[in-house]
């Protein structure tokens, strides 16, 4: 539905004064704003902008699954490269952009990288030390392995010590995750957790001998079940045994006896793997790096895209509050149109590198309205708002103030919403068909749950009332306050 303007409107308050011009229709309207700096100057508080990095692909069961080849990996630091470039295109100076293209030029050397890394580690006292003293004359390949302890994780429960020390597993080439016996809570959900970012491991179940033969076997049945083969068991330093000796005259002589380390199993296992794989484990690590460093480049490239659309946002937000107080009309529908129109889709479409022609922006601005409506979030906003004046502020101001913030907010709730969606399209859209719908959606109910809270829609009423009601009222609004607070 469109609204014909049939005036120009002026709105003033507070020397904040800024007129606009609305032509036409809410879709084409021009739109000339003075003091264009105020507007920018209600910079709302952050917080708001959520951080989405990617998350890893589900990922491969086996070990074979998580092995790629060179090109593999080399497209995806070209991948990352991309994004990097990006950055520098739209934020010449980023002082990012150094260390990321130091980071690239790393990635590269470590594809050919020899030394394969393997770290060690678990619980505290599992035996990763005692491990690696027997292991390391054990290992032999062609390659150079270094094995390294890492800090014991689980701690303390919620300890998120944890997310620096398996920060420093990720960046080696293989894991040795040793446990005791079955596996803990703590215990899967790590191993879940280093499967999921494509880190290549080994269970390894140590001190096998505190438990009886059958015992054992059992467990370690149990711990092969869940994590799907690749699991040996060990025993890196065996408890003494008591040896009875007696001689041919009768006498008994006793002595404790230590018995050698069990780790056949270890050895040729993780032998094997180092010797047939070894570089593509070291790929592999390289690939999980380039993710990692396209994932930071993108979010600083978020971030200053995000920079320029939020006083794009807030400029929107308060003509869509100044059209709506001037012009205050009760109909929800109207409101939601008012909200966000195809102006702003292509302003906040362009800065995300998603050009859209006026015709596809019309669509989009209709299906986010459409969608604020059916989702009820028009109504429950107006509601919330007029709630929140009523409480608050004042009773006798215009009709048209609630429908002003009601429609400001809306056109937050839509831009962030716009910005949120674009942020996760990994390629620009060309055609409008290219919107994904449910898409959209959630986004939308996700920005508005996150920018409703009682706080933050006080604050925005505050803002509003300012912004829409000349001076005089203000004054007496503040008293009211005053007396009410
Ligand atoms: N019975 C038995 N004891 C073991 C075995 N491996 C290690 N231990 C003992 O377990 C204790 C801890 O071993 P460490 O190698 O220090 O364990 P850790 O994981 O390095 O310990 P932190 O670094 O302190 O977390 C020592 O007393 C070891 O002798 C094993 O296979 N069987
Ligand atoms: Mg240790």
């Amino acid at each position: 539905m469109v609204v014909k303007l049939q005036r120009p409107i002026l709105v003033g308050g507070l020397g904040l004064s800024f007129s606009l011009w609305m032509l036409d229709s809410w879709h084409d309207s021009i739109v000339q704003v003075g003091e264009f700096g105020l507007l920018s100057a209600l910079a709302v508080g952050g917080g708001l902008w959520l951080f989405q990095q990617n998350r890893p692909k589900d990922s491969l069961e086996q070990l074979d699954g998580m092995l790629v080849d060179r090109a593999t990996v080399e497209s995806a630091i070209a991948k990352a490269e991309t994004v990097i470039n990006q950055l520098a295109q739209e934020a010449e100076n980023h002082p990012a952009l150094e260390t990321l293209r130091e980071q690239v030029a790393q990635l590269l050397l470590e594809l050919d990288r020899q030394e394969i890394k393997v770290a060690v580690t678990g619980g505290k006292s599992v035996g990763k030390s005692t491990l690696i003293q027997v292991l390391k004359p054990n290992v032999k390949t062609q390659n150079l392995v270094s094995l390294e302890e890492t800090a014991p994780l689980f701690r303390e429960a919620g300890d998120n010590s944890d997310a620096a020390i398996l920060a420093e597993v990720a960046k080696s080439d293989f894991v040795l995750f040793l446990t005791n016996g079955d596996l803990t809570d703590s215990e899967f959900q790590t191993l879940q957790q280093l499967k999921a970012a494509n880190q290549p491991t080994m269970l390894v179940f140590n001190k096998q001998d505190q438990y009886l033969t059958d015992e054992s076997a059992s467990i370690l049945l149990s711990l092969k079940q869940r994590m799907q083969g690749n699991v040996v068991a060990t025993a890196a330093s065996p408890i003494a045994i008591k040896v009875r000796k007696h001689e041919a005259d009768g006498a008994v002589q006793e002595w404790m006896e230590q018995p050698a380390p069990d780790i056949q199993q270890l050895t040729q296992q993780l032998g094997e793997v180092l010797a047939q794989q070894g570089q593509r484990l070291v790929w592999v690590t390289t690939m999980r790096k380039a993710g990692l460093l396209k994932a930071e480049a993108k979010n600083w490239l978020n971030g200053t895209r995000r920079d320029r659309a939020t006083p794009i946002i807030e400029q929107y937000q308060w003509i869509a509050a100044a059209a709506a107080f001037a012009n205050p009309v009760p109909a929800l529908d109207i409101l939601a149109t008012a909200a966000i129109n195809a102006q702003i889709v292509m302003d906040l479409g362009n800065i995300y590198q998603q050009k859209f022609s006026l015709e596809q922006a019309q669509t989009v601005a209709g299906t986010m309205g459409s969608l604020m409506l059916k989702l009820g979030l028009v109504e429950l906003s107006t509601k919330a708002i007029s709630t929140v004046l009523k409480s608050n502020v004042v009773t006798f101001v215009a009709g048209g103030v609630v429908q002003g913030v009601s429609a400001a907010y809306l056109t937050r709730v839509a831009g962030l919403s716009l910005v949120e969606y674009f942020q996760q399209q990994e390629i620009a859209i060309d055609s409008g068909t290219g919107l994904n719908l449910e898409n959209l959606r959630q986004t939308l109910q996700k920005i508005f749950g996150q920018n409703q809270q009682m706080a933050f829609l006080q604050g925005f009423v505050k803002q509003g009332v300012k912004r829409l009601l000349p001076e005089a009222q203000q004054v007496e609004l503040v008293g009211i306050q005053k007396a009410v607070g």
